[in-house]
C-alpha cells in the first residue's frame, strides 16, 4: 500500500519528470530481464480444490511450453477419473439425499436407472478404473439425465462433488472416443488432488473434504492468517487471488453470503450485478481488514493486493499476471532505490 502513496506521489509531479521516470524503469526492466537477474518466485498456497494447479497449468500453457500430445494424453486416466467420481458421488449423494431430506421422493433414481446406478458406484469406488468405453459413456448419461440426479447435482454444495462435474459429464462422448485426446480445456478442467502442497478458497457455503464440519472460507481465513504472522513471510508481498469468481458471481445471487460465520453481518444491497460486486467488496474488505490486524499499514517491505480470477480464463490469469509482475517489479525498483 505505501508502495502506491509513492507511485502517486510521483505520478502528481510534472509530467516529464514523470516520463524520465517511467523510461529508467522500462529500461532497468529491460535489462534485468535479459541478464535473468529478476526472478519472481511464487509459492501458491490455498485450501483444496481453490485452484491452485489450475493456476499453474495456465502458467505453462501462457508464459511457457504448453502441453505437447504426450502430456496431453497424460491427462486421460485423470479426466475418465473425474468422470467416473463424479456419478458415484451422484448417485450415493441421491441415496443419501432421500433419506435425509424433507422432499425426499425427488431425490429417487427411476427403477430402471437403478441397476446403472449400482454398477457405475461400484465401479466409481475401484481403485483402478476402467477406460471409458462407449457402453459406460451412454449409461453414464442416462444416469446423468435422470431428474433425480439433476435435483442431487442442484444441492452439490452438500456433497463432495469435483466443480469439474458439469463440463465432463456435458462432453461424454467426446471422452469416450477410442481416439481421444484431450483438449487443454478438458486439461484446465482435471481434478487430481496435488500432494505435499499446502493447501485459499473463495467458497463461503462449503465443507472441506478433509473436515466435512469446516466451513471451506473459515479454513481460508485461518489459513491466510496463520500465513501473514508466519517470520518467515515477514517481508514477502502477498497476492491474494480471489478464485473461481465465475462460480462465486453465480452463486451469491442464490444463496446469500451470510450463510458463512465470518460475514454474517452482510446485507444485500441490490441485486443483479450491482449486487455481485457488492458481495465481492464485502469479502475483499474482511481479506483487507484481516491483513492490516498483522499489518501496520505504513509497512512499505510488504505488497498486499487482492485479484478476483477464474483460474479457467487465460486472458483474465494473463491480464492478472501481468499485474502481478509488474507490481513486483516495482516493488524490486523499490527497494534498489529506484522509486
Ligand atoms: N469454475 C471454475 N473452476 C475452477 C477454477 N479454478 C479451478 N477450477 C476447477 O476446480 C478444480 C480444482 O482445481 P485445482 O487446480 O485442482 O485445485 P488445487 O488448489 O490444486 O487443489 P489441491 O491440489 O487438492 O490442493 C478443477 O476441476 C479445476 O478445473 C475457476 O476459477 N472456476
Ligand atoms: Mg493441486
Amino acid at each position: 500500500m505505501g508502495l502506491l502513496c509513492s507511485k502517486n506521489r510521483r505520478y502528481n509531479a510534472a509530467d516529464s519528470e514523470e516520463n524520465a521516470q517511467t523510461a529508467e524503469i522500462e529500461r532497468r526492466i529491460e535489462q534485468e530481464t535479459k541478464a535473468e537477474k529478476h526472478i519472481q518466485k511464487l509459492l501458491l498456497l490455498g485450501a483444496g480444490e481453490s485452484g491452485k494447479s489450475t493456476i499453474f497449468k495456465q502458467i505453462k500453457l501462457l508464459f511457457q511450453t504448453g502441453f505437447d500430445e504426450a502430456e496431453l494424453k497424460s491427462y486421460i486416466s485423470v479426466i475418465h477419473a473425474n468422470v467416473y467420481q463424479t456419478i458415484k458421488v451422484l448417485y450415493d449423494g441421491s441415496k443419501e439425499l432421500a433419506q435425509n431430506e424433507t422432499d425426499s421422493m425427488k431425490f429417487v433414481v427411476s427403477s430402471e436407472n437403478k441397476e446403472i446406478g449400482e454398477k457405475l458406484s461400484e465401479i466409481g469406488g475401484r481403485l483402478d478404473y476402467p477406460r471409458l468405453t462407449k457402453e459406460l459413456a451412454e449409461d453414464i448419461e442416462t444416469l446423468w439425465a435422470d431428474p433425480a440426479i439433476q435435483e442431487t447435482y442442484a444441492h452439490g454444495n452438500e456433497l463432495q462433488l469435483p466443480d469439474c462435474a458439469n463440463y465432463f459429464m456435458e462432453n461424454l462422448q467426446r471422452l469416450s472416443d477410442a481416439n481421444y485426446v484431450p483438449t487443454k480445456d478438458d486439461v484446465l478442467y482435471a481434478r487430481v488432488r496435488t500432494t505435499g502442497v499446502v493447501e485459499i478458497q473463495f467458497r463461503y457455503d462449503q465443507t472441506l473434504f478433509e473436515d466435512e464440519q469446516k466451513n471451506r472460507m473459515m479454513e481460508t481465513k485461518e489459513l491466510f492468517d496463520w500465513v501473514l504472522k508466519q517470520p518467515c513471510f515477514e517481508k514477502t508481498s502477498f497476492m491474494l487471488f480471489l478464485n473461481k469468481f465465475d462460480i462465486f458471481e453465480k452463486k451469491v445471487l442464490k444463496v446469500p453470503l451470510n450463510v458463512c460465520e465470518w460475514f454474517k453481518d452482510y446485507q444485500p444491497a441490490s441485486t443483479g450485478k450491482q449486487e455481485i460486486e457488492h458481495a465481492y467488496e464485502f469479502v475483499k474488505k474482511k481479506f483487507e481488514e484481516l491483513y492490516f490486524q498483522s499489518t501496520a499499514p505504513d509497512r512499505v517491505d510488504r505488497v498486499f493486493k487482492i485479484y478476483r480470477t477464474t483460474a479457467l480464463d487465460p486472458k483474465l490469469v494473463k491480464k492478472t499476471f501481468k499485474l502481478v509482475d509488474e507490481t513486483l517489479r516495482r516493488r524490486h525498483l523499490f527497494e534498489a532505490g529506484l522509486l
